[in-house]
């Protein structure tokens, strides 16, 4: 899965980009990693609006903080417990608001006051692009993703989503 997602990685970034997706692939399975992003270019796709954010992922749910658009879609999309699976995401700075500059990634079931047994790991992949992995929900019930959004010298921002794995 991570050599799958380097190739494709690695493929379609400009140079730039590149050394985030090296970067992020490095990080490995540590604690839970906030991943810097490179500057956006100018015009950015991901960066410009937020109702088609991340539109070209299908199935993709969005969630939001004051300034920021989070698209995410799973991987694999339906999420079992006790597996594995990723989350692409996709950041949009809504109108007037900074790009992001980092996101982390958590998860928690609130009712029962602890979060996962395992680490994200997250890579920024350019232009509001990130992908985390490692995740896995180890008990069915009510869940809750925390997607905590940076802009530079700014406060993190918390977007949530409730889950329901069975
Ligand atoms: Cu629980």
């Amino acid at each position: 899965m991570r050599a799958v997602a380097q190739a494709a990685c690695l493929q379609r970034l400009a140079p730039w980009a590149r050394l985030a997706c090296a970067a992020g692939l490095a990080l490995g399975a540590g604690a839970l990693l906030a991943a810097d992003a490179p500057a956006p270019p100018p015009g950015a796709a991901a960066a410009s609006g937020s109702a088609g954010c991340g539109g070209d992922l299908a199935g993709v749910r969005r969630v939001e903080t004051a300034r920021h658009v989070i698209a995410w879609r799973a991987d694999p999309q339906k999420i079992s417990v006790g597996r594995h699976f990723a989350i692409d995401i996709v950041a949009c700075a809504k109108t007037g608001a900074p790009a992001a500059s980092g996101i982390a990634v958590d998860a928690r079931m609130p009712s029962h006051g602890h979060g996962m047994n395992y680490k994200a790991g997250i890579k920024a992949i350019g232009e509001g692009r990130y992908r985390a992995e490692g995740l896995l929900f180890h008990m069915p019930g009510n869940w809750e993703l925390m997607f905590d959004v940076r802009s530079d010298g700014e406060r993190a921002e918390r977007a949530t989503q409730a889950v329901m794995v069975r």
